[in-house]
């Protein structure tokens, strides 16, 4: 099935000069980027993303990191598009994911990791619409 989901480039990775290659894998992997686009959020903004985990320990940390310079945010559209982009990021954790990931090779600790992911369909449309109009999403 044809999906779409929400690819987050992280403070850390745009930091690094690596967004062009995770860009690249992304277009190697075969999935097609429909949008894409930099922003700063502000802690508000990373609060309201990230809501889901306002109850854990790390929520304070994870907004102050998401909102501390730009991300690029972009939808990736492709068969079963979910689950290869989260493959191709590997687990969240860096140290744990799999050897040439994407948060194996970008990321630095399961703060710093690199990249963002949906993790299914529901998600991924209310994340896709956090960042992007439906007009924004040019899938032809
Ligand atoms: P993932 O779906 O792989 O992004 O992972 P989670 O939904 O479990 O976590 C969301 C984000 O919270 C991670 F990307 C990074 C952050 N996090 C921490 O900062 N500390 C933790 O101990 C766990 C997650």
């Amino acid at each position: 099935m044809v999906e779409r989901t929400l690819c987050l480039i992280k403070p850390d990775a745009v930091e690094k000069r690596s967004t062009g290659a995770i860009l690249a894998r992304i277009e190697e992997a075969g999935l097609k980027i429909i949008a894409c686009r930099m922003r700063r959020l502000s802690k508000e903004d990373a609060g309201r993303f990230y809501i889901v985990h306002r109850e854990r320990p790390f929520y304070g940390e994870l907004t102050e990191f998401m909102s501390s310079g730009p991300i690029v945010s972009c939808v990736l559209e492709g068969e079963g598009a979910i689950g290869k982009w989260r493959d191709l990021m590997g687990a969240t954790d860096p140290a744990k994911a799999p050897e040439k990931s994407i948060r194996r090779d970008f990321g630095t600790n399961v703060e710093r990791n690199a990249t963002h992911g949906s993790d299914a369909q529901e998600t991924a449309r209310w994340e896709i619409g956090f960042f992007f109009a439906e007009q924004e999403l040019l899938s032809e």
